[in-house]
């Protein structure tokens, strides 16, 4: 089994060595650079554990127990409940994170933190979330522990706010209440938000099981795995981690160092569980292997570049001069190159459009179907509340669901146009430069050709880095935790919608709403789409502009070198003798580097 943290330390070792030659060149620099980029991400690499479960399911006392500490507020009331991310500090502190961006710091400290939600006077409607820091064995091993108010919140923006913590995560713990059974809302959870994305790694928590008479437990935690087992079909009942536990005996029995409480809780079997489920499978794995990978790309990257000096440092004069004689003829095509960048991706740019345009007619048609037909057949009196709530949020789940869904895809076709592009630009500097290689006769100095070309991976791992953030679906995801939606809120407060409806009534207030819903469902789609093409032409055009910018500054680096390497070689031949050697001993060095990569 591949240990995790002795996998990381060989790739920080790698790194370091890198970092430790000197790197006096311009285009080396940035690539070493970009290197030590990467030791930070390694350093900083964290394994999120979501705490997920309905409203008083003893969330916060299960990280109470784990902290060991009355840290988190219990007992909270839904509307002022906070996300709460715990993470290691040797000092308590905590810091505010509001909507707006700003912060406010304080102590970690149960006053503290009950300031924001004891009672109702407080807003928690503006806080985005509180980041924890928190001296705990459990989150020294760079494990953050994130706190949600609860999965049938009826903040949407909030539950928006943990749903983006889902997928971020590397374990769920899901909180169930071993007294009462499980519910149609929480089932609905575990299917659309954990099972659906590929969460495997949950570990449901029978908690209160204190409550639970002896005679029962075993026929109580049957039941709830078979329950589950039907939402985890294909994985059978195996798959299922399930707990018994009891977060109030756990965290009394921590605090008061009460042993037998403690191993009656479930307390050391539940920690166990959690510590093997980071470090085994996938997760980890998938981590270094992207490292890796990674860290390979830019060893490659540096190891062409010192290929490329060499090569320039080993020509003469007479050859570097024709060299530059061709550079300038790919500069004197600088403004007509750009125009075909652009007419290209434009085209690229439509075709994407008209996929997800097609894609997005194909799911307003469903999503319209399946809103129609729930208010056609809505028997109840609390017609206005359903609309309100039931209708406007299911619009809403489906939107975020499919962007998510539809963000993959997106990238994808970014990402790949990216490549084109950068592979254009590399083919037109190659041929250009490999014209002189070609007319190539005779040389008096040493007789090696220049070989000098560039690689498209060296355009676009740079671009695809800075461009197509913009692409993402983080930004289309806010639009549908607030204005997107605004119209379809409105509708709850037509005229004719009152707050109940009897019978011979609501026949002819569906009547109203089908229409207009209708409407505002048009409406709705078309900002998605407007927005979706705003994104993309953003994102295109920073694709071309990036990619013609990397271009051209490693082009230039190269044009700016060879002209020294002439200017010396015209007056001094003797420091280059010094210069390739060095050249020689950093090839040596990558080579090395890039074996031990290989052996891992
Ligand atoms: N008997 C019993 N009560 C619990 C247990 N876990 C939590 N509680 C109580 O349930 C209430 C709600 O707990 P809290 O942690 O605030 O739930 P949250 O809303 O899910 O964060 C508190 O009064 C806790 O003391 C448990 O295992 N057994
Ligand atoms: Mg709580």
């Amino acid at each position: 089994m591949m240990n995790y943290n002795l996998e990381k330390d060989k790739l920080l070792h790698i790194i370091e060595s890198v970092e430790r030659a000197s790197w006096s060149k311009k285009l080396q620099q940035s690539l070493v650079s970009e290197i030590s980029s990467l030791k930070n991400t390694i350093e900083h690499d964290f394994f999120t554990v979501v705490i997920l479960g309905e409203f008083k399911r003893g969330k916060s006392t299960f990280i109470n127990a784990l902290l060991g500490s009355d840290l988190l507020p219990t007992n909270v009331t839904p509307t002022t409940a906070t996300i709460n991310a715990l993470m290691f500090n040797e000092e308590k502190i905590a810091e505010v994170v509001y909507k707006d961006g700003h912060t406010q710091k304080g102590e970690a400290t149960l006053e503290f933190l009950n300031g924001f939600s004891a009672d109702s006077s407080f807003e928690t409607e503006n806080i985005n979330y509180i980041k924890i820091g928190y001296p705990s064995e459990l989150l020294r091993n760079h494990v953050i522990l994130v706190d949600t108010p609860g999965v049938s919140d009826m903040n949407q923006q909030r539950v928006q706010v943990t749903y983006d913590f889902i997928p971020r995560a590397d374990v769920v713990i899901f909180l169930l209440d071993a007294t009462s059974p499980l519910k149609r809302t929480e089932k609905e959870f575990i299917e659309d938000h954990l099972l659906k994305y590929g969460i495997e790694k949950v570990i449901f928590i029978a908690n209160r099981f204190d409550e639970i008479e002896e005679e029962d437990e075993e026929e109580v935690l049957e039941d709830i795995k078979k329950r589950l087992s039907t939402s985890f079909k294909k994985m059978g009942e195996e798959g299922i981690h399930l707990i018994p536990f009891s977060a109030y005996q756990a965290l009394q029995g921590v605090i008061n160092k009460d042993e037998s409480l403690i191993n009656a809780s479930n307390l050391p079997i539940v920690k166990e569980t959690i510590e093997t489920l980071i470090y085994d499978g996938t997760s980890p794995e998938n981590k270094i292997r992207t490292y890796t990978r990674k860290l390979r790309f830019g060893l490659e990257a540096l190891y062409r570049q010192i290929q490329q000096e060499l090569s320039i440092a080993s020509a003469n004069a007479e050859e570097l001069e024709k060299i530059i004689a061709q550079m300038n003829i790919l500069i004197s095509e600088q403004a007509s190159r750009k125009n075909k960048l652009k007419d290209y991706a434009e085209i690229q740019k439509s075709d994407m459009l008209a996929i997800i345009r097609k894609s997005l007619q194909n799911f307003q048609r469903e999503l319209k179907e399946e809103v129609f037909e729930l208010v056609d057949s809505y028997k109840g009196t609390e017609f206005k509340h359903y609309i309100e709530k039931q209708i406007v949020s299911l619009v809403q789940k489906r939107i975020s669901q499919w962007i998510t869904t539809y963000s993959g895809p997106m990238n994808l076709m970014l990402s790949k146009l990216n490549q084109e592009l950068a592979n254009a630009l590399a083919r037109h500097f190659n041929t250009t430069i490999a014209l002189h290689g070609n007319a190539h006769v005779s040389t008096e100095f040493k007789g090696t050709p220049v070989k000098l070309a560039i690689q498209a991976e060296d355009i676009s791992n740079v671009t695809m880095k800075a461009g197509l953030i913009a692409g993402g679906a983080a930004g289309l995801l806010i639009l549908v935790g607030g204005p997107l939606l605004l119209p379809l809120v409105g509708l709850a407060g037509m005229p004719y919608l009152q707050k109940t409806l009897l019978d011979n009534k609501l026949k002819e207030a569906k009547a109203k709403v089908l229409p207009e819903l209708n409407n505002l469902m048009n409406k709705t789609f078309n900002t998605l789409y407007e927005e979706i093409e705003k994104n993309m032409s953003i994102s295109v055009e920073q694709i071309v502009i990036l990619n013609e910018q990397r271009f051209a500054e490693i082009f230039s680096a190269y044009k700016e070198e060879i002209e020294q390497n002439i200017k010396a070689k015209k007056s001094n031949q003797d420091s280059f003798l010094e210069e390739e050697k060095d050249l020689v001993s950093k090839k040596a060095l990558l080579e090395k580097l890039l074996q031990e990569l290989k052996r891992g």
